[in-house]
């Protein structure tokens, strides 16, 4: 398959370009860096330095022989971009990541909300109309996220659900009651996807993607010019992430409040295979297709638990400190989230055994001397954004 990567400098995008290019596929990564920038803008890094996109496809190609593309281009600040790419590429598949990822980031500030919802809708709607234009019969697998659905107090279906009203039945896209402004901004996408493939006929899968943890890929071979940029900080690191490097400088793990509210998780490796089983079995013209891509779930606590148990194996004395919750969301509450589409194209979970964070612990502890203390605590909370002191 031709198999264009939007996005392709990211956590998931890179491993997704290495990924795809060792099974023989044809790919180009498209990325504007503009995440390196955010980045440096609210002072955070990856754990460790991750090669420039360009430097990383070189050293692939070196090592495989095999050729990754790079193109370094905003999706969204050039509308024409993507119908050149689309036109001269006709891609099979366009996998787009490209968006701001942070749901802290989106609530810093007005500019940083409407920066989000900008950079993330106008480039999907970018997305969208080059593929009407130049390749409507390739298939569009999007990134969406669990955190659309928020916590309701009834089964979260796979993004569509029967309605009876008064009578009346019909099949609706799921309700949302998002957890940010940058969720809200993935419910836009999803609202625009679906009115796309009713309209222009196009093929769409949605993946509404839980927490995602894990450090490195198969493809990656512990070769740090391969690396991808794992974040820890309060801003872009995830959960499960943030928790193990907190552990690895004996620092308390951060739960916010209770620590009762409940996820669902997945393996980096994971985000992997339900990419390409949603590649190898794509959505039909005019079909807009929903998985709720996740494979567990987890309270914060329970999370927060494992993690110290498997610390003490290092000999670290891990503490958990309940922090005031700095977001506005349930911390008991209801969750049960379908999830079947994925398992019955053939996704075989890689579980979080205690191995699973060992590894990741360990990785943590290598790179200790380079863990920076900024954004270990929440700098962001929902009522008042960015606390500037902390900056
Ligand atoms: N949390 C803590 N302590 C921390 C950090 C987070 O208790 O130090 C809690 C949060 O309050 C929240 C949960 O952990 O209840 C998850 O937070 P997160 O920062 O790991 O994840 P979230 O903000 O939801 O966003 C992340 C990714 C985003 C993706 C989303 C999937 O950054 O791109 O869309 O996970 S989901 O959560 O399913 O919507």
């Amino acid at each position: 398959m031709r198999i264009c990567i939007l996005g392709g400098d990211g956590y998931l995008g890179w491993p997704t370009a290495m990924h795809f290019s060792l099974r023989g596929h044809e790919v180009v990564a498209v990325d504007s860096m503009i995440k390196r920038h955010w980045a440096t803008m609210v002072g955070v890094a990856p754990l460790e330095p991750t090669p420039f996109l360009q430097d990383r496809a070189a050293h692939w190609y070196k090592k495989t022989g095999k050729l990754i593309d790079v193109v370094v281009d905003d999706i969204t600040a050039n509308p024409g971009l993507l119908h050149q790419i689309f036109r001269d590429y006709q891609p099979d598949v366009i996998i787009h990541y490209a968006e701001q990822p942070s749901a802290p980031y989106s609530m810093m500030n007005q500019e940083a909300a409407i920066h989000t919802q900008q950079n993330n809708i106008i480039g999907n709607l970018n997305v969208m109309f080059a593929m009407r234009d130049n390749c409507p019969q390739a298939h569009l697998i999007k990134l969406g996220t669990m955190g659309e659905y928020g916590t309701p107090n009834i089964d979260i279906e796979e993004g569509w659900i029967e309605i009876e009203h008064k009578g009346r039945k019909d099949r609706m896209l799921y309700p949302k009651k998002a957890h940010s402004l940058y969720h809200l901004s993935k419910v836009a996408d999803s609202n625009n996807l679906e009115f796309g493939c009713r309209i222009w006929n196009l093929a769409v899968t949605d993946l509404n993607q839980g927490v995602v943890y894990g450090t490195d890929t198969p493809e990656m071979d512990n070769d740090p010019e391969l690396r991808t940029s794992f974040h820890y900080d309060d801003i872009f690191g995830t959960v499960l992430n943030r928790f193990v490097v907190q552990a690895a400088i004996g620092n308390p793990l951060t739960v916010y409040g209770t620590g009762g509210q409940t996820r669902g998780y997945l393996n980096i490796r994971d985000t992997l295979q339900c990419v390409e089983l949603a590649a190898l079995h794509p959505a039909k013209a005019g079909e807009f297709r929903v998985f709720n891509q996740f494979t567990e779930q987890f309270s914060i606590l329970d999370l927060a638990q494992k993690v110290q148990k498997v610390s003490l194996q290092y000999h670290l004395d891990t503490t958990i400190n309940h922090l005031p919750n700095p977001r506005e969301e349930m911390e008991q509450h209801y969750y049960h989230a379908i999830h079947t589409g994925l398992p019955e194209l053939g996704l075989r979970p890689c579980p979080l055994t205690d191995d699973v964070i060992a590894h990741m612990l360990e990785c943590a502890i290598r790179a200790k001397e380079s863990i920076r203390s900024v954004g270990l605590l929440p700098r962001v909370t929902w009522k008042h954004g960015m606390d500037e002191r902390r900056v």
